[in-house]
């Protein structure tokens, strides 16, 4: 049977038939967006087929950064994934990384696209993207997220399209979809501005290219939102008072963008911002639009915003099909590379957001590493954002686990944002601002500003001790001593002394 578009129509089992052990499944799918929902299911029980016969069955996985339950969930438990690149956040699949058994790469989002174009990494074989549409010469209207599908789609030896009905022909026009030339031919990105749109609306592969078309209709499963609690409402103040404080210092000029993480904590900011009277409107140049999209609508306070996934609860999914035309001049989805891109969040002096595990008193961030070995979600997008961020902004709760962890410790386990990068953190308790600050002064701010109340004082005596005994005190460091507070928390389960 045949699609409209005249594309072979497959059942989803008759589409994981298409794939085989061994290919490198470039897939759709950015933090639970946009991701296929019916053949990695499908797929998931052929390698369970293929197992329970004494056959091996694995693929490598790359996407835009996660995807949901019925792909990374169903994959992992088959144990059908053998390597997986560049993010993730599903539970199982994360313990499969930290058990070894799955080999996992942890790129900045940015990156990932160019590195399968350049060849770095093993070549796509299979392009499996969720769409809203594909027209008969072979134009693809991508669902709710752009990724790094373009560049997999045109790679890919054969394409398998899942055509989700939910959004249906209302998404078409949201994306923009641009690649841009290999070094070193490559001119500027041509984004000036927030709503620029430099490339086509659809991805344009060779109509023989495509495999099958499978049909769904189901939403993106996400969670809902958890109303923000005392410490996102905390953290959320501070950044608003200083984001108003810096204005009013002429250091931050208006109509800059925002960017900002994904979880509670990083909406909560954007709905304070929202709900602030003394806040004009702003834009958004992210990765991840969520549902503070809806609060700064409808406050008043959205200007545009520029992503490479809209990630909405369930609610707001609905909401959002509903409103899909009075949302269509105000939102663009690009590809990760340009959602993401350096050069244009540098150009465009973007406020980045983001959320850390841990800090240490000198300013390094742990985003991805509990106790250093276990991987949490990955750097994602972060570190493209952080680094060159017009003012990049870090925020955790003080502590976690019932007090029982410090976010501010005296050197942070794993780095991903180093203190050349980082400039603003800010906990419940405060906001430390060490532009310009030396590595000691810069520790008295974190400790001070950020610290829980319980964990400062070990704090201080660390780095007091570290000023008589550190062998220099530009950074006085002590090695035997720098990870007490993690070697407690493994030893004692807190800590605290
Ligand atoms: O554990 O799940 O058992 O309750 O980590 O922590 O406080 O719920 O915070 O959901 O905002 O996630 C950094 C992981 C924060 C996320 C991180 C435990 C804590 C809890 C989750 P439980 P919270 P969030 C845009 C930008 C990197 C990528 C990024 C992240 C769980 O924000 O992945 O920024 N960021 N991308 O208890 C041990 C610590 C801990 C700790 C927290 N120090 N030690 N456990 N936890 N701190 C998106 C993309 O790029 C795609």
């Amino acid at each position: 049977m045949s699609d409209a578009s005249g594309f072979p129509k497959l059942t989803a089992q008759e589409a994981a038939e298409t794939i085989h052990h061994g290919d490198v499944i470039g897939a759709s799918g950015f933090t639970l967006s946009g991701y296929p929902k019916a053949v990695p299911v499908a797929l998931a029980q052929r390698a369970r087929e293929f197992h329970d016969r004494g056959e091996p069955f694995q693929v490598a996985v790359y996407t835009g950064a996660s995807a949901g339950e019925e792909m990374d969930g169903e994959l992992a438990r088959a144990r059908a994934i053998s390597r997986r690149y560049p993010y993730q956040s599903h539970p199982d699949l994360r313990s499969a990384i930290n058990d070894g058994s799955i080999e996992f790469v942890d790129f900045h989002l940015s990156h990932m696209a160019q590195y399968v174009r350049a060849g770095f990494l093993p070549r796509p074989t299979v392009a499996l993207v969720e769409a809203v549409d594909v027209t008969p010469e072979g134009h693809i209207y991508l669902s709710t997220s752009g990724g790094s599908s373009a560049s997999y789609l045109q790679m890919a030896d054969r394409i398998i399209i899942e055509i989700n009905r939910f959004y249906g022909d209302g998404l078409k026009g949201y994306h923009d979809v641009f690649i841009p030339a290999p070094p070193p031919g490559r001119q500027e990105i041509p984004v000036f501005r927030v709503s620029d749109r430099i490339g086509q609306p659809f991805v344009a592969v060779p109509r023989d290219r495509i495999a099958g078309i499978v049909e769904t209709e189901a939403q993106d499963s996400t969670r809902p939102f958890k109303e923000p609690d005392a410490t996102a409402r905390a953290i959320a103040g501070h950044i608003v008072e200083f984001l108003k404080h810096e204005h009013r210092q002429g250091r931050l000029p208006d109509g800059l963008p925002f960017q900002s993480g994904v979880g509670n904590v990083a909406n909560a900011v954007l709905a304070a911002i929202a709900t602030e009277p003394s806040m004009s409107a702003i834009s958004l140049y992210t990765e991840v639009i969520q549902d503070s999209l809806f609060q700064l609508a409808d406050n008043d306070r959205l200007l545009f915003a520029s992503g490479t996934a809209i990630t909405l609860s369930p609610m707001a999914q609905i909401r959002f099909r509903r409103e899909l035309e009075l949302f269509r001049s105000r939102v663009i989805l690009r590809q990760q590379e340009i959602s993401n891109h350096p050069e244009l969040v540098r150009r465009l002096g973007v406020v980045a957001m983001n959320t850390a595990l841990e800090m240490d008193i000198f300013g390094n961030v742990n985003s991805t590493h509990v106790l250093g070995s276990s991987m949490m979600n990955g750097i994602g997008g972060s570190a493209d954002f952080t680094r060159n961020a017009y003012l990049p902004i870090f925020m955790t709760p003080s502590t976690q686990k019932g007090g029982r962890i410090s976010a501010v410790v005296p050197m942070v386990t794993h780095v991903d944002h180093s203190e050349h990068s980082t400039k603003i953190f800010v906990t419940e308790q405060g906001l430390a601002d060490v532009r310009g600050l030396a590595p000691v002064a810069r520790a008295r701010r974190i400790i001070d500003q950020c610290a829980h109340p319980d964990y400062r004082p070990l704090l201080i005596e660390y780095l007091e001790y570290g000023l008589r005994h550190a062998p220099a005190r530009h950074t006085p460091h002590v090695l035997d001593r720098a990870f007490e507070f993690h070697i407690r928390y493994r030893e004692t389960g807190t800590m605290r002394v």
